[in-house]
């Protein structure tokens, strides 16, 4: 039989964004500073061609003209992006009234403009104030996060339907204090896992304000709360030992299943607790947490895709300050790569994350939340009318969505697909280095939009819901 590559009537096909990446205006309107912000200042070296989070890509000047290209250029039909604690709250935690306005404008228009809305919370954005008193490792932050949680519900949850708590929560422990990548640039497995664990807790808590307004009618109808979750499936040898095959385990466990097992049963998977525990990892938990967590269960999950996780037995088993090593890298033989990004494509690892799920977590609903194809500007070249060519783009996405479908027509239960960074955005210390857009932002030029070409395609597929 003919495979069937269409994608379901009703299922979702947009664009995902988030405030820190696109607002700009960092300092107006009474916004506090966030970290990224105040990484901006202390060290702008950091960042690529040294451009800090100023100005994202000026969405807020430019957001209407926007929400016409993602609907009438594009063919799309919802958006998600984040609403900016440090733009929210001021420091006293209470209504930032400036704030809450540019979002019920913008809301607004994203409803006016007839797309659906995706509200997420948090995108790697903490308020500097709060990460000074301790950030993730802070009880008392993990409470402000549930405070800004309950607000922004009690706010907005008479006209947003669809909220996320967190984007990538495995990310920043990772990025942030693991890999010491992003500033202040720690490098302690343990800490890292300390901060997965209280943002679990913090994930719970905003489920339970979110249930609490929820009973009391205080939601639009059917409005529904999840989590927003890098999941790469991990992948070992082909003929792995049994050292490699634990390495899959640790991998997927800290990666994939805490957060799986966490929103669909509310607890974390204690095979993955019990060898942090046996390995030296200390967690922070406090008397009343299982409680905490067993209220984290969620109505769907956003899956974001780039890339899988291919791993190794480790080469040793501790790192230099003690920590334990539970995988190394894998390069397979065969790995397609986007050279410029330096990221492995393969599309297949979306079609295997969905069977999984649908294997070991049955009745979970999911979506591709992001999933995208970002490439150096030196590697965009012009056609005769001024657009950029980026056939590679069409063929990424093509190929994506084409294991979707397949993945649905083999039981997985996946009901949308946001691609990421729609229009060219600015990317944490990346900042404009890998372009995704199917739209150009000319950062010479007031961030003019202009469509590349690839942009015909998405509008075909989006609107018909057919892969050609
Ligand atoms: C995801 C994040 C996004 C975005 C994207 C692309 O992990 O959720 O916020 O940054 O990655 O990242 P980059 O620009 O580094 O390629």
């Amino acid at each position: 039989m003919a495979e069937n590559l269409t994608l379901p009537e009703d299922f979702f096909f947009g664009a995902a964004m988030s405030g820190p990446q696109t607002e700009g205006r960092w300092h107006e309107g009474g916004k506090l500073e966030n970290i990224w912000d105040t990484w901006s200042m202390e060290n702008i070296d950091d960042f690529y061609n040294k451009v800090g989070s100023y100005v994202g890509n000026d969405f807020m000047t430019m957001y209407e003209g926007d929400l016409d290209i993602l609907k009438n250029d594009l063919g799309l039909d919802s958006m998600r992006t984040s609403i900016q604690w440090s733009r929210l709250l001021d420091k006293d935690g209470n209504l930032n009234p400036e704030g809450a306005e540019w979002y019920h404008r913008l809301f607004a228009a994203v409803r006016d403009a007839g797309l659906d809305l995706f509200v997420n919370l948090y995108h790697f954005d903490m308020p500097t104030y709060l990460f000074r008193k301790g950030g993730w490792e802070s009880r008392e932050v993990v409470e402000a996060y549930a405070h800004y949680a309950r607000t922004a519900f009690e706010e907005f949850g008479g006209e947003v339907k669809y909220w996320f708590t967190f984007n990538e929560p495995t990310v920043e422990p990772e990025q942030r204090y693991e890999e010491g990548n992003w500033w202040p640039k720690y490098k302690n497995f343990n800490r890292a896992r300390a901060v997965q664990y209280n943002i679990s807790i913090a994930h719970s808590m905003a489920v339970q304000a979110f249930r609490e307004l929820q009973s009391a009618g205080k939601l639009v109808e059917g409005a529904r709360i999840g989590l927003i979750n890098a999941f790469m499936p991990p992948y070992t040898k082909e003929d792995p030992s049994p050292a490699d095959l634990e390495a899959v385990r640790m991998t997927d466990g800290i990666n994939n299943r805490w957060w799986l097992d966490l929103v669909t049963k509310g607890e974390l998977p204690q095979d993955v607790i019990e060898t942090l525990q046996e390995r030296g990892c200390v967690l922070p938990v406090r008397p009343g947490d299982d409680e905490i967590l067993a209220r984290g269960t969620v109505d769907w999950l956003g899956c974001n895709y780039y890339q899988p996780k291919r791993v190794q037995a480790p080469a040793k088993d501790t790192a230099e300050n003690g920590c334990p090593i539970f995988a190394d890298p894998y390069r397979w033989p065969d790995a397609v790569m986007n050279e410029s990004r330096g990221w492995e494509v393969y599309p297949k690892g979306i079609y295997d994350f969905g069977m999984s799920a649908a294997k070991d977590y049955p009745g979970l609903e999911w979506f591709v939340s992001e999933n995208g194809m970002g490439v150096e500007r030196e590697y965009e070249h012009r056609g005769a009318d001024g657009r950029i060519q980026d056939p590679y783009r069409v063929d990424f996405v093509r190929q994506h969505l084409e294991w979707i479908a397949r993945a649905i027509n083999d039981g997985a239960n996946c009901v949308g697909y946001h691609y990421w960074g729609v229009i060219d955005n600015w990317s944490w210390s990346n900042a404009f280095k890998n372009r995704y857009g199917f739209v150009e932002v000319d950062l010479m030029e007031n961030y003019r939009r202009r469509l590349k070409e690839s942009a015909d395609w998405l509008k075909q597929v989006a609107t018909t819901h057919v892969i050609d």
